[in-house]
């Protein structure tokens, strides 16, 4: 069977793009520093974020910024200072919300959008009439629907007002109900943005793993700005939390093959520029740290220790109990799993037994046979089985016995004749030998008188041994007279049956 050269090459191309397909799911990743924030020193001496600016009610100190502070009514935000360069992205925001009250309000947002918002505004914290993502995360159920905390993305173009009263249900393109307020460790959201695909994964704090990320949502044909700008906000109202970022993690993705578009390189000049901005910075930051250490020889060290030798009773036991937690939940996600495989695995011979009883209804044959294999033997059966056994045990022992008695026997006739006089052990119960013996001592005395008789009548001890003894005329008229007696007694005879006969 032969190819055309054209459907070859054809073939080969396809196969060649599936494999380009296959490996294009995981997009290159470059991290962004210039639209990330991060501890330790995330905020400098003076306050500032580098690359960021914020407003409003936010603080921002060496280890997170407080968005907004667990006071009543309060509003802030950060943004980034320049704008976004890169198409696609994936940001990580690390995140806590703790607050005293079982409810807290109002929320954190999460924000790309065309124009930076504003640091006091009135969805949670910054601008309404947005145009581009801003995800929500909502502490507080204003529509009563027992449904919050939970997590949407809203997208605008512009137009929209947030509807607050309703919580946003009328114009969210997905969401997710999670809690994500006062758990033990930081929460986290992975925002990705590829390829018009939006997707929120969410980190529900109750570990310290990365790898305990869980879809939330994923949207597909979503259309954001270009060279839009980062932004997180939070506000409170009458109930107040703490809405704390630690981590703005940014990363820029690009198709495989498509790492530094054109559109992405930057002049020599620029490059040059922004190192130096960069070095600049390090150089401020380790000034400062020096600084700080010679103003404050003792304070740091003393702090450092306080922190790490001193922790109260409470937060001793509070970490011991979240780590203990923790390894409960890492154990139940084992044994979940295995049994999981367990049912799996059930299923499976399940299905295959239920395929081996269908072929065997079928087909009858070898896999009739295999079905018997498979029913189960049953009480009576067992029952049966072992009386057999039994009884099969005691006529054994019967057998037994009387091969012994046998046994026994034969060695007794063995033993007596052993012990007769021929002492010759003979197989068979009778003595041959003795009788022959026996007649040969007949014999021999018969011969013995037989000799004896004949030297008698050499010797001639009879009355007439050479002439006869008896004359003729003798011997007839005895035979007479006996006749004579014989017919005399036949007649007296025949007379006396008639006369009896007479008598009947
Ligand atoms: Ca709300
Ligand atoms: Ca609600």
């Amino acid at each position: 069977m032969k190819m055309a050269a054209e459907v070859r090459w054809l073939l080969i191309f396809q196969i060649f793009c599936l494999i380009c397909a296959a490996f294009g799911e995981t997009p290159h990743r470059k991290f962004e520093y210039k639209y990330s924030f991060k501890p330790p020193y995330l905020a400098q001496k003076d306050g500032s974020v580098p690359f960021w600016e914020y407003g409003g009610n936010a603080i921002a100190s060496a280890e997170n910024v407080r968005v907004a502070p667990s006071l009543k009514s309060q509003k802030g935000a950060i943004w980034v200072k320049q704008p976004v360069t890169f198409d696609w992205w994936e940001v990580e925001l690390i995140f806590r919300i703790t607050g005293r009250g079982r409810i807290g309000a109002d929320g954190l947002a999460f924000w790309y959008t065309a124009a930076k918002g504003a640091y006091n505004g009135t969805v949670f914290g910054s601008s309404d009439q947005w145009k581009g993502l801003g995800i929500f995360f909502d502490s507080f159920d204003n529509d009563n629907k027992h449904n919050n905390p939970y997590i949407m993305a809203v997208l605008n173009e512009g137009t929209e007002s947030f509807d607050h009263t309703n919580d946003g249900t009328t114009q969210l393109s997905a969401g997710c109900l999670r809690d994500f307020r006062n758990k033990p460790f930081a929460t986290r959201a992975k925002i990705e943005y590829y390829q018009n695909t939006l997707t929120v994964l969410f980190h529900n704090g109750m570990t310290n793993s990365e790898q305990d990320y869980e879809m939330c949502f994923r949207v597909e044909n979503v259309g954001l700005p270009k060279g839009g700008y980062f932004g997180v906000s939070a506000a409170t109202g009458g109930l107040a939390d703490d809405h704390d970022v630690s981590h703005f993690l940014t990363h820029s993705l690009y198709p495989p093959g498509q790492f530094r578009p054109d559109g992405q390189k930057v002049s020599l000049e620029e490059q040059q520029k922004l190192s130096q901005e960069y070095m600049d910075y390090q150089k401020k930051l380790e000034q400062q740290k020096e600084e700080y250490r010679r103003d404050h020889p003792n304070e740091q060290r003393e702090k450092e220790e306080f922190m790490e030798y001193f922790e109260t009773d409470n937060q001793r036991e509070l970490r011991q109990i979240f780590a203990g937690q923790s390894q409960m939940f890492d154990a139940l996600r084992e044994l979940n799993r295995k049994l999981d495989e367990i049912v799996g695995r059930q299923e499976r011979s399940l299905s295959l037994i239920s395929q081996l009883q269908v072929g065997g209804v079928q087909m009858g044959g070898q896999p009739g046979q295999q079905v018997q294999l498979i029913d189960t033997i049953r009480r009576q059966e067992v029952d049966a089985l072992l009386n057999n056994q039994n009884n099969i045990l005691n006529t054994a022992r019967e057998i037994k016995s009387f091969v012994n008695e046998v046994y026994s026997k034969t060695d007794t006739i063995l033993n007596n004749q052993a012990r007769s006089p021929t002492a010759q052990v003979q197989p068979m119960g009778y003595d041959y030998h003795s009788l022959v013996s026996e007649m040969r001592d007949g014999l021999n005395t018969l011969k013995r008188d037989i000799s004896q008789i004949n030297t008698k009548i050499s010797n001639g001890g009879s009355d007439c041994p050479t002439m006869n003894c008896l004359t003729t005329t003798m011997f007839l008229l005895f035979v007479a007279i006996q006749m004579i007696i014989l017919l005399a007694y036949s007649m007296y005879r025949d007379n006396k049956e008639a006369q009896a006969k007479k008598l009947y």
